[in-house]
């Protein structure tokens, strides 16, 4: 009986040891815009396997991969080719990471093939422009002359390309404030632009805009207070000599 057992098992093995394992179509790379929808078919995977013994099944491998990815049931015949879909499981963010390698299995019941799949996230424009400060002010004299740097605002744009670069400008409900100064569109340097002699003491609320490359704004309140009084300085540290001891008065007395 045993020797039996060891035959047929024997048998067995020889019989499927000249199995040849599934092999992929291709090496599979593929592009999925961020954002995208769950649900969106991002790909097809094709193996193809003549000899058996099981119709091709597919799986994921890896946890990321089955959180990123579902597979769908196969279909086509393994001898001339046997496909899945990859669904999205989940709405990916370029600016968190740009690529993956999604790892599966595929069997004919007796070989199992690790195999990767490349895949690549594409920018879309989802980010809007934000500076770095929630607000900007600034007090001037207005003695202050015409091209002076008041101040410098920064923003920030995550998305790529055209998507990430910036312009500036500014804006303000008085458009008669945009006759005294105006904003570098590069590097957001904010200066003078007219001679603020005139003025006495008058606080100028603008905004800082910055637009992407493809019109998405952010802003930020920028306050300007010009007048004709002197800046004030700050007060001098206080001196830290120490102080002498008072004179002596009246009459001394010698010992010895
Ligand atoms: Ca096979
Ligand atoms: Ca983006
Ligand atoms: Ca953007």
């Amino acid at each position: 009986m045993q020797s039996f057992s060891i035959a047929l098992f024997t048998a067995f093995v020889c019989g499927v040891s000249c199995n040849d394992p599934p092999q992929l179509q291709h090496n599979y790379v593929f592009d999925v815009k961020e954002n995208v929808p769950v649900g969106t078919i991002i790909g097809r995977i094709t193996a193809v396997d003549l000899d058996g013994p099981q119709e091709l099944t597919f799986t994921t491998s890896n946890q990321l991969t089955s959180e990123i990815i579902s597979l769908t049931n196969p279909i086509g015949s393994s001898s001339i080719g046997r496909s899945v879909d990859m669904v999205l499981n989940r709405m990916l963010d370029r600016e968190l990471r740009t690529d993956y390698d999604l790892e599966f299995d595929v069997t004919d019941g007796y070989n199992k093939v690790h195999f990767y799949v490349k895949l690549f996230c594409q920018d879309i424009n989802d980010n809007s422009p934000r500076f770095l400060s929630p607000s900007y002010s600034k007090a001037i004299s207005s003695r202050s002359p015409v091209g002076m740097i008041v101040l410098i605002v920064v923003a920030s744009d995550i998305d790529s390309g055209l998507g990430g670069q910036i312009q500036y400008t500014l804006e303000s409900d008085d458009a008669s404030d945009l006759t005294y100064f105006f904003i570098n569109t590069q590097a957001g340097l904010l200066m003078t632009k007219a001679p603020l002699i005139n003025i006495l003491y008058h606080e100028f609320k603008m905004r800082a805009v910055a637009t992407d490359g493809y019109g998405l704004q952010g802003s930020v309140n920028v306050t300007i207070t010009v007048s004709s009084y002197a800046i004030p300085t700050p007060p001098p540290k206080p001196s830290l000599v120490t102080p002498s001891p008072p004179p002596v008065t009246g009459r001394g007395f010698l010992f010895g």
